[in-house]
């Protein structure tokens, strides 16, 4: 392929002499390219080839072991002043920035070869789809990114003569956390990635630009770039409306965005619109219409079975990339939570010898595959749609043992987006550090959005004002524990019955409410629990809203806005002083009671 593009080819030029690839390959995304990328992993062993008559086109990668999950201490947004990139994010000065990590690319690609990938996030038909560019000197990238995204002549086609695109350099560095750096230019519409060959830290179209860039972005042009699925549900009556949800990283999009309806709930449908990321905005009619803008699914295997994600399950078993899940002596993949029973021996995601006995999990926590929405069983025929799909109701959920229901619903817009500004979540595997601690997550964008969050909230208010029929907002939480410590809800397939609450109550509150201090939770009848085995007592716990604990949960929330300073949105300290006062109220009558009875 001959590059046309000029100003591709003058920042391929600036880039090659800072880090001298001994060879300089762009990429068209055929299938040749593909095979010999593959011959040439499988030779340096950067890819394991996997049985090929039971998962034909399957690979397994081993990434480095200290290089297995997002770093977001080690991730920057550096724009000019400092206020712009917000509490939320690590800040560089751009110039420092630059000076840091030209002095870890200088000569970093010396006797390797450099790829020039041009890609396109969102459909190739769509006006509000994106181009990038990633130069990479890392196979393991290409090989995702032409799965993740549209690269080659579809994206130079979109392009055309201009120079509006994403620059994304990424060198694999020496894989040193000591020398990892992901920093984002929003003003020069940049990204410069080092030391890391990790996913989100790598594939530059996904957080990199698809949510950090176009949040910026979206600021800008009015529109929202955000961590979220969409899902497709068409209830027995034969309507159709379209869902998305925020959850943090592995809590639970992926298998949302694939859920399949319970046997007890006949003549519901679901299909798979996207899994990670949604691109928002308000269409002409007044509501928000929403496109994924990836091609593939990047998805945790730890519990991904043919009973959670029977979808997943079936999509995994040809072309996938498995990254960090345990290898069987048959040379198929193996991992915690698989429908089959632990192997007696097999190699664990390090490669070492591994059996039930051992102390060590077999697969990587936050192992993942890498798959093409179109080998989805569940795809939406409308995922591709240039304009998106129209949105009735918004999701924001979480890892939540205590305090927050199964579902409850937001008021309004305001109070909605009050309720994702106030997420919060126990973490898991998909970034270093610990896991199972509760951290503020607002909107599941904590680590992604790429300005002041303070901001990113005014913008979320100013947007549902262009909205003459807004989505409804709601909370959700699969994760709800009981007092012997176990999950309260089956969660998969049966959150299904959530939805259609969900949907009920977008629909013109059809089903029944009560009306909290936190918001409308629904009455255990107007709850579908039919063919469910589910205790009384599970559900009221389920379902109950404890002023206690959302008093502990308000002062901590109020801290958190305070840190925002005067970026933090008038009406979002209404909301939080609302909630404050209801709970107040709702905890000083047994309080009131309490002191009485003590005297
Ligand atoms: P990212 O790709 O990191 O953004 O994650 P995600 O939000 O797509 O999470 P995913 O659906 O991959 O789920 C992560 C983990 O949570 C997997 O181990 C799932 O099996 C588990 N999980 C997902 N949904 C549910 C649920 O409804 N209940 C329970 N108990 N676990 C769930
Ligand atoms: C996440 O961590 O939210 C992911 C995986 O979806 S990554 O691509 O690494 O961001
Ligand atoms: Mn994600």
């Amino acid at each position: 392929m001959r590059l046309q593009n000029a100003a591709i080819q003058k920042w391929v030029d600036e880039i090659q002499r800072m880090t001298t690839p001994a060879k300089v390959v762009f990429c068209d995304g055929s299938q040749g390219e593909k095979d010999q990328l593959i011959r040439e992993c499988l030779a340096t062993g950067e890819l394991i080839e996997l049985n090929q008559s039971k998962l034909p086109g399957c690979y397994l990668h081993r990434s480095a072991p200290h290089d297995v999950a997002r770093t977001e201490h080690l991730t920057f947004v550096c724009t000019e002043e400092k206020d712009d990139a917000g509490p939320n994010n690590n800040w560089m000065a751009p110039d420092e920035a630059r000076r840091k990590l030209a002095g870890l690319y200088k000569g970093a690609m010396k006797g390797r070869t450099m790829y020039v990938v041009p890609f396109l996030m969102g459909p190739p038909a769509s006006r509000f789809s994106k181009v990038g560019v990633e130069i990479t000197d890392s196979k393991y990238v290409v090989l995702n990114m032409r799965i993740m995204t549209r690269i080659g002549q579809v994206a130079l086609e979109h392009l055309g003569d201009s120079d509006d695109f994403t620059r994304c350099l990424h060198s694999l560095g020496d894989l040193s956390p000591e020398r990892r750096f992901i920093c984002h230019f929003p003003e020069a519409n940049t990204v410069w990635s080092v030391g890391s060959g990790y996913g989100g830290n790598a594939l530059l179209g996904k957080k990199c630009l698809a949510l950090r860039l176009a949040s910026w972005l979206g600021k800008k042009e009015g529109w929202l770039a955000e961590h979220m699925l969409i899902l497709a549900l068409r209830s027995p009556e034969g309507k159709t409306h379209y869902v998305t949800g925020a959850f943090p990283s592995a809590c639970g999009k992926t298998n949302l965005a694939m859920i399949v309806p319970p046997a007890s709930m006949p003549g519901w449908q679901a299909w798979t619109v996207g899994d990670d990321i949604a691109w928002l905005r308000p269409g002409a009619d007044g509501r928000l219409w929403a496109l994924n803008p990836e091609s593939g699914f990047f998805g945790v295997v730890p519990g991904t079975s043919c009973k959670t994600n029977p979808n997943a399950m079936e999509m995994i078993q040809k072309d996938t990339i498995y990254t960090n899940v345990a290898l069987r002596p048959d040379g198929t993949p193996w991992w915690e939570g698989h429908d089959d029973p632990p192997p007696e021996s097999a190699l664990d995601w390090q490669g070492r010898p591994w059996t039930p006995k051992s102390a060590e999990k077999a697969a990587h926590a936050n192992s993942r595959f890498t798959t093409h929405a179109s080998q989805c069983p569940s795809i939406s025929p409308e995922w591709e749609k240039p304009e998106g799909v129209p949105i009735s109701a918004m999701l924001f959920g979480a890892r939540r043992q205590r305090t927050v229901p199964l579902v409850f619903q937001s008021r309004n817009w305001q109070h909605g987006v009050f309720l994702g500004a106030t997420l919060s979540s126990e973490t898991t595997a998909a970034a270093t550090g610990k896991v199972g601690v509760l951290r503020r997550d607002p909107m599941a964008m904590l680590p992604f959005c790429g300005y002041n969050m303070g901001d990113y909230w005014g913008h979320w208010l100013k947007i549902g004002q262009q909205l003459k029929s807004p989505p409804k907002i709601f909370r959700v939480n699969w994760f709800r524990t009981g007092d012997n410590g176990k999950l309260l809800w089956p969660g998969y397939g049966e959150n299904l019955r959530v939805l259609k609450w969900v949907l009920e109550r977008s629909d013109g509150a059809r089903a029944g409410a009560t009306d909290t201090p936190i918001g409308d939770v629904p009455t255990r009848s107007s709850l579908d629990l039919r063919g469910l085995d589910l205790s009384d007592a599970a559900v009221s716990q389920l379902l109950r809203v404890d002023p206690d604990e959302w008093a502990e949960a308000v002062e901590s929330q109020e801290t958190f806005f305070d840190s925002f300073g005067s970026h933090l949105p008038r009406a979002i300290r209404d909301e939080h002083d609302q909630l404050a006062r209801r709970i107040g109220e709702a905890v000083s009558p047994a309080d009131l009671r309490g002191r009485d009875s003590g005297t």
